[in-house]
């Protein structure tokens, strides 16, 4: 199924008249605090979030998934359900794919596919925590921190393959997950451990090409329960350091221990200038990878409120955008029109944030007025501005409400058949 501008704007026609009342209402609001409402919505059309090509099908636990029918069976398709949706929101206008899950068949027909309906490269991810059909030795005990040289070598080779196959897409990036770690104390050595992985990630930084980044995410626990390699920001930045000046850290936001301060993380790596991406989902518990904002939304706003402000005030390069969600229970596709969303109304709510206002009160230890000024613009609603930016970007003005107007899945399941499975996780 393709989206067309016909599609789009008969979907949009009931809800034109609503639209532009609320819209009018709130742009009046906004320019009268001194806002100025073109300007806004002209950053919230720049930002784009990256779609994993995992994330099209149904995701699942340890103890069942349950499909919904018409997932996308190969690569092309999983670009064209991209297409799809960014043909909707104008706003996920990027595929990142995961080696070996997507590795791509027919380089020019996956190529030809993205350009048709607007779909480019992020940044590439590999895989060193699953073992391969046909792979001659084991992840088991890990990959990059292994402390067998032979299978360290597997997993440096992997990377760089992944590399390759990302030159030729045009991706600009390469993320590495590690699940290395441990289960049990004394298992292995956390001195050991990080220096293999160290060296293995520089014989890969090597590897590089001079405008790429090297993103390196960091993960407390899961898949084992002791340790991990890379438990935290700081590893993370220690290694980026080390490596020099094309690697970065990675911020999922999955990847802390509960109630960790995420917000302040993403202060501290601006400033250093080494926040490097973003992996967006939300948790109640763990990595629980839930939709964006459905739990924690103030969290959200918070950690887009520092990155707003460091985008003025540090030089940290731009960083990668992606959603990393699991879609057990809902329809991917209108899961994944939800967090991008949620990540736009955060978004917007950080850029109405009065930072002037807020330095002055910070300065004066207004503590009471500082609160204010934040939970002002939070509790702002900015729906209104958000759908504005994407129907002046040509999408729809309620993405979701389109899509299920337009019986997508309908047509999928019509296309596919119900028993179709994605690959991937
Ligand atoms: C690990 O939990 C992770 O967040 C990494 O980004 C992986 O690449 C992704 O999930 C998919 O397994
Ligand atoms: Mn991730």
């Amino acid at each position: 199924m393709k989206i067309t501008t016909d599609h789009i704007q008969t979907s949009n026609k009931p809800k034109e008249i609503a639209h532009a009342r609320e819209f009018n209402f709130l742009a009046e609001n906004l320019e009268k605090k001194g806002l100025n409402v073109e300007q806004l919505i002209q950053k919230l059309q720049a930002l784009q979030i990256a779609i994993p090509s995992w994330a099209l099908g149904t995701g699942g636990t340890r103890f069942g998934r349950f499909s919904g029918g018409g997932e996308p069976a190969t690569l092309i398709q999983k670009i064209q359900d991209i297409g799809i949706l960014h043909a909707l929101n104008r706003s996920s206008g990027s595929v990142s794919l995961h080696i070996p899950w997507d590795i791509p068949q027919d380089y020019d027909a996956v190529q030809q596919t993205a350009a048709e309906v607007e779909i480019g490269f992020d940044a590439v991810n590999s895989n060193t925590f699953q073992d391969q059909t046909d792979q001659s030795l084991s992840y088991k005990f890990g990959s990059l921190a292994n402390s067998d040289k032979a299978i360290r070598e597997l997993a440096i080779s992997h990377n760089k393959e992944v590399i390759r196959i990302g030159e030729k897409l045009g991706s600009k990036a390469l993320t590495v997950w590690l699940a290395d770690g441990s289960s049990f104390p004394g298992q292995n050595s956390f001195r050991k451990t990080l220096q293999n992985t160290y060296e293995s990630l520089q014989e890969i930084y090597q590897e590089l090409p001079s405008d790429w980044k090297m993103l390196i995410e960091y993960k407390p626990y899961e898949p084992y329960f002791y340790s991990t390699v890379i438990p935290d920001w700081g590893t993370s930045f220690l290694l980026a350091n080390k490596l020099g000046k094309k690697a970065f850290t990675l911020v999922d936001l999955g990847h802390h221990l509960p109630n960790t301060n995420i917000e302040q993380i993403v202060a501290t790596l601006m400033t250093e200038g080494k926040l490097g991406g973003f992996h967006f989902n939300d948790s109640k518990y763990g990595d629980d990878d839930l939709t964006v904002g459905s739990i924690k939304p103030y969290q959200l706003f918070l950690i887009f409120n520092e990155l707003v402000a460091g985008f003025d005030e540090t030089a940290n390069p731009a960083p990668a955008w992606m959603i990393d969600a699991s879609h057990n229970l809902k329809d991917p596709m209108e899961d994944l029109l939800q967090s991008v969303e949620a990540i736009k109304l955060a978004y917007a709510q950080a850029l109405i944030v009065d930072q002037k206002a807020l330095l002055k009160a910070q300065a004066s230890d207004d503590v009471a007025f500082a609160q204010e000024i934040l939970q002002d613009a939070f509790r702002t609603d900015l729906r209104p501005l958000v759908r504005e930016s994407i129907r002046q970007s040509g999408g729809a003005i309620s993405p979701i409400h389109s899509y299920r107007k337009l019986k997508v899945r309908e047509n999928l399941i019509h296309e596919r058949g119900t028993k179709s499975k994605a690959s991937g996780l």
